[in-house]
Order: C-alpha cells, then structure tokens, then sequence
C-alpha cells in the first residue's frame, strides 16, 4: 500500500515526508521535486516568506543512483527561517485558524505551538511526496495537472482539453490560470484586496487525463475513489469545499442532463475498449470507480485568515476583548494550493492504481498493467 506521513514545524529545523510502498526501479529527479516546489512557492499573492526561503529536497533514503528501490523514501526541506525557540507567545486566538480549538485540545497556554504545525507550509512535504505519486503515473501516461479557475468570484471559462496546451497555458500565468482573460480580472482582484489590507480565496480545479477504468471500488464504502480523493482534498489546509465532475450543480439539472450516455466504436483508440462518452460530467468516477474519462476535481479555498487588520478575539487568560495577533501572511494562496491539490491527488491516484496493479518492482507494475488492458480489449 502506498502511504506517506509529514512532520515539521513552519519554523522549525525542516519539514519531511516518508513515502512508503513505491516499487523499485522508479526514476526519481530532485530537479523535478524542486521544479514542484519553486511552484509552490510561486503565484502572484504570496507573503514575504517567500523571498526568505528557496525551498529545495534532499533524499535520506530508499533510493540509489537515481532510482527506488523498493524501502521507504525520506524527503527533507530545510528551513531557512529557523527560529521557533525564540518566536514570541501566540495568546489573542486568530479567528479562522486552528490557535483556539488547539489550544483547547492540547492544553496550551503559548498557541504559537498550534500555528507551527497547523500551518500550510507543511504542504511542501505534501508537495515533494505527491511529486514522487506524479513521477510513477507519468510512467503509465497518466498526466495530473492542477490550475486555478476561480479567485475572489471571477471564474475561468471552461479550459482546453489537451495535457499539453492546458499546461502550458496554465504556466505562462503568474496565477497558475490558463484562460488568460479571467486570469487577469483575478489578478486585479488580488492587487484591489491586497492595498486593503485583506486576503481572498478561489477554486482549484485537478484533472487527471490518461486515467485507466478500474481504480477505486463499489465493494467497500473505503474503497471509493472519490470518497478518497475528496478526503485528501479536504485535508489541505484552507479548503472548504470539493466536488468532482459536475459537483453541486447535479442538484439543479434533471437526470437525463446528468448522466453521460454510453456508445460503442470499435475503432476508437484509448483505455476503454472502444468504449466512449459525449460528456463527462461525472467527472471520471462512476460507483466510486474510474471510468475511463479523465478525473475532474474541484475544490474551494477559504481567503488566509491571517489579516494585517486584525479581527476581534479575546486574550487567553485575562478573557479581556482584544485585537488578534497578527502574523506576517499570504494575500492569497489559491496558485499556491492549486500545486498542492496537484500532489494530493496525484498521491490518491497512484495509490489506487499500485492497488490495482500493485508490484515490487516498476516491470511487474508494468506488467500487470499491459494485461490488465488487454484484458479490457477482449471484453
Ligand atoms: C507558508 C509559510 C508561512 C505562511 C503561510 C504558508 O510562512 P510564515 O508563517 O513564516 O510567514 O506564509 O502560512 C499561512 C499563512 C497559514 O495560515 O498556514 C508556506 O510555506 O506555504
């Protein structure tokens, strides 16, 4: 099973991941770690921390000139603004963040120990072990690609459908938005909250194209796939809300406007037999299984919490009414979060798809994946 933990302190000594279950034989490039990194980092909107650190990874273990080789891999990103031991007491709660209820929780008077660890530079670990998810999957042409399409209420129009044109569309954007024209309402956006002092959120979209039918099951409630994927979704830092394929618009068509009809042309070529759709608003995952289509996810960001114009909260001990502390913060975060959605999806995937065709090294994966879509072929 592929699994992966995180541990660090935003400003502690460093940040890790370990990534187990990997196969042997995967070709891992630091520079391509470093390439997910220096993105997340990136997009109009960032705070001054930013400038401070050059977020780069070093392999601890469980690879060997280059390759996997089968044990577990530890990925450490050093921190260059070490200074938790003497970062002052965190005691007027910011509301939105985690400082009150985790004070609660863990009993602390300092929430400054909360804020550490609840804060989203641990996404960089998510980042570093979800590249490893996205290095496998490109090895089976299976392309995750993670973009903003909405900030502050301004939306992007539908975007292309091509891997590659979506890339680098999405690339050339200093937001991470491929419809150039929405792209430039939003960074208007983020400059007009910026000078006042305020943050703004957006939506995320992930697609997975090259995605094969049969990841996830119907068999165990566990097992579904988007169940999976909406959870790692939610888990990063900020996000309020995730759909996938038509989301929360189902509630308004009829269902002959949901579904997507089923045709049959022998001659087509792809993962699914012949097998095809004219729609896809199911967004790829039909019975919590991969249908062939590629996987379309969506998920909303709240704006930072974090304000330069505090909100009302209330001193920890004295109970007196007081502003919140206010911390150094992101005016928006939403490019940043679309690179982690990125990853967290891309980890999901590939761990169902090792599921599935599951081996201990990278030919046996490959392998049993040529079978399996032979398999389809003579359905
Ligand atoms: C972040 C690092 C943090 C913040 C941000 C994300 O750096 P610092 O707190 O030292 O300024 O910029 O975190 C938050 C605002 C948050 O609420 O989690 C990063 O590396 O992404």
């Amino acid at each position: 099973m592929l699994k992966y933990i995180t541990t660090g302190e935003s400003h502690g000594k460093c940040l890790t991941a370990v990534v187990e279950g990997l196969p042997s034989g995967l070709r891992i490039a630091v520079e391509t770690i470093n390439g997910e990194l220096a993105r997340r980092q990136g997009g109009y909107g960032r705070g001054p921390r930013m400038k401070i650190e050059k977020d780069t990874v070093e392999l601890l273990s469980g690879t060997r000139k280059g390759l996997s080789i089968g044990s577990p891999i530890a990925l450490k990103i050093k921190n260059a603004d070490y200074s938790i031991e003497d970062l002052p007491e965190l005691i007027r709660a910011r509301p939105g963040h985690a400082d009150l209820a985790g004070a609660m929780k863990y009993s602390f008077h300092d929430m400054r120990n909360v804020l550490e660890r609840a804060s989203a530079r641990e996404t960089a670990a998510r980042v570093s072990a979800g590249t490893l998810a996205n290095t496998l999957l490109k090895g089976f042409n299976i392309n995750v690609l993670g973009y903003v399409v909405g900030i502050g209420g301004f939306l992007a129009s539908p975007v292309a459908k091509d891997p590659q044109e979506l890339r680098q569309c999405r690339d050339a954007s200093p937001i991470y938005c491929p419809d150039k024209q929405a792209g430039k309402a939003m960074l208007d956006r983020i400059k007009e909250v910026e000078k006042a002092g305020d943050t703004v959120g957006g939506v995320i979209e992930v697609v997975a194209f090259g995605v094969p039918p049969g990841l996830g099951s119907y068999a165990q409630w566990t097992d579904r796939l988007d169940g999976r994927l909406a959870r790692a979704a939610m888990a990063v830092q900020a996000i309020k809300g995730v759909e996938i394929g038509l989301g929360f618009e189902v509630a308004e068509r009829p269902g002959s406007q949901v579904r997507d009809e089923i045709f049959y042309d022998k001659s087509k070529k792809g993962l699914t037999g012949g097998f095809y759709r004219k729609t896809n608003n199911a967004g790829g995952l039909e019975g919590g299984i991969t249908n062939g289509e590629p996987l379309v996810l969506r998920a909303a960001m709240k704006p930072i919490p974090t304000l330069r114009m505090p909100l009302a909260s209330v001193e920890l001990t004295s109970k007196k009414p007081m502003e919140a502390d206010t911390e150094r913060s992101d005016v928006c975060a939403v490019p940043a979060a679309s690179v982690v959605l990125e990853a967290v999806v891309a980890f999901e995937l590939a761990s169902a798809f090792l599921e599935k065709f599951g081996g201990d090294s990278m030919e046996e994966v490959k392998r049993n994946y040529a079978g399996y879509l032979g398999q389809i072929k003579g359905l």
